[in-house]
């Protein structure tokens, strides 16, 4: 009798730690040995020559959100985890959206409704916080924190969704008291709203200025504030999708103050720039998003943060929207003002690809790192790990096998998401997952996808070691 249900034989297994060439056994959708020669399976997959790599996970992906009067989201779970399985991710942690005046727990049970049955890979949810009532902080928050759902993000920007300095220092007190992570949305709210009346004042209203009514500076300020006013609770803070050196650099001072502040930085800091919203009419909303690409340098610096370890974690900040669309992109009052065309551009599927091209292929980082900020590293703040995010005994088997030299043009028929493009389109990619397998089970073969959706399941989550030392030492004190 096989003891093995898989054997991935003979690639060289990267983690964030390690790379070994050996053999990977797979029994009952986990890792059950690593070694040389490891006898027989009912199913063996031959990597030779390839890259046989931790599943990524995607800690920042929104799907089936509510996005305003008209606009909707491109993608339900079925699309984008298939997407995510496309490109070689086997967890994604999207974000459950609390509207103001509901409550947590049924917005909750209405996202796991939404994608109960439907997914391809593990899913596991963040909570946006939008009105923080003495009912939500005081009640529902400690008890979803214990069932699991240990992470939550705030916004400093949008109408609707910004919370006030007081505001923020609540949310962040119950974060310190149940030992959850907070994550920020660091743009300061007033001075947008100043930069874009402005703007539209002085007739400019086309999507370019969408990056205009948002420089550096909204970025810088807001990322300082939350650091200072996380500072002040004693809380660990994730700043997420940092596109710039300024931000970056308060991220940096933080931690070389001692403080647990950790970064995110975005596929989009990375390739894109602020010129790419100058298109011909209209066509600059497919790359409004928020924070906005910046420029070169900003690119430079988001490589150096990957490198130094100022950012923790790369992920997409997936927000879809379809172009040719009058409920996406092209929503009529958007030709009215930039201020309405929806924020967000589509990702999950070319987020490995494109760092794995530009950083690995390119010799600007290693594999070793690539596994940690696109992997591991997730998993660990997340409280996902040594479950997810590692090729280790005892480990989901969640695996991408990459053919390290294998060329694609990146189009939006690779990627498949909701969408009807990719802002990436035509990009030259070297190195492609040509295998994904989420628990054991392959879901993509050679950019096909073989598996039914409804495989995917939730993921409750302990809580983040980043956020869990200070909870216990304080329950100790
Ligand atoms: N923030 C996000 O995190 N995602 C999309 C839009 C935004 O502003
Ligand atoms: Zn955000
Ligand atoms: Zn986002």
């Amino acid at each position: 009798m096989a003891s093995y249900d898989t054997i991935i034989r003979g690639g060289t297994v990267i983690t964030a730690a390690d790379r070994i060439i050996c053999d990977v056994g797979i029994r009952d959708g986990r890792v059950v040995a690593l070694g040389e020669s490891l006898g027989e399976a009912r199913q063996v997959i031959d990597a030779t020559g390839k890259l046989v790599l931790p599943g990524g996970i995607d800690a920042h992906v929104h799907i089936a959100q509510p996005s305003g009067e008209g606009i909707v989201m491109a993608d339900d779970f079925e699309s984008g985890t298939r997407s995510a399985a496309l490109g070689g991710t086997t967890t994604i942690m999207p974000f459950a959206l609390q509207e103001k005046g509901c409550s947590m727990r049924e917005t909750l049970k209405a996202y796991h409704a939404k994608a109960d049955g439907e997914c391809h890979v593990d899913v596991s949810f963040h909570m946006i916080i939008s009105d923080p009532s003495e009912q939500l902080l005081g009640q529902e928050l400690p008890a979803l924190v214990e069932d699991g759902y240990t992470s939550f993000k705030i916004f400093m920007t949008y109408e609707g969704l910004a919370l006030n300095d007081r505001q923020i220092l609540d949310v962040m007190s119950v974060a310190r008291e149940t030992g959850a992570l907070v994550m920020v949305h660091a743009e300061n709210y007033d001075a947008i709203r100043f930069m874009t009346e402005q703007l539209e004042r002085g007739g400019r209203i086309a999507p370019k200025y969408h990056a205009t009514s948002r420089p550096i500076a909204v970025e810088r300020e807001a990322t300082h504030r939350a650091i200072s006013l996380a500072e002040l609770v004693d809380v660990p803070v994730m700043i997420v999708h940092v596109s710039n050196r300024e931000a970056m650099e308060q991220i940096r001072w933080a931690k070389d103050k001692g403080l647990t502040v950790l970064g995110e930085t975005c596929t989009q800091y990375l390739v894109l720039t602020e010129k790419d919203l100058d298109g011909l009419g209209m066509e600059g909303a497919k790359y409004v998003c928020s924070p906005p690409p910046r420029d070169t340098a900003s690119q430079e610096a988001c490589w150096e943060g990957l490198r130094n370890g100022a950012f923790t974690i790369f992920s997409s900040d997936h927000c879809p929207f379809r172009y040719d669309d009058p409920q996406g992109k092209l929503v009529p009052k958007g030709k009215t003002s930039f201020r309405w065309v929806p924020n967000g551009i589509p990702g999950v599927g070319a987020r490995l690809p494109i760092l794995f091209s530009e950083g690995v292929s390119k010799g600007r980082i290693d594999l070793e790192t690539f596994v940690a900020v696109t992997a591991a590293n997730p998993a660990k703040t997340y409280g996902l790990y040594p479950r997810k995010g590692t090729i280790a005994v005892g480990a989901d088997a969640d695996i991408a096998i990459w053919d390290p030299g294998k060329r694609v043009t990146l189009t939006h028929d690779l990627i498949q998401d909701g969408a009807d493009y990719t802002p990436y389109e035509g990009r030259e990619i070297i190195g492609w997952p040509v295998l994904t397998m989420v628990r054991g089970r392959v879901v993509v073969e050679d950019g096909a996808l073989i598996g039914r959706k409804g495989h995917g399941i939730h993921l409750s989550r302990a809580r983040s070691p980043y956020a869990k030392r200070g909870f216990e030492g304080r329950a100790q004190s």
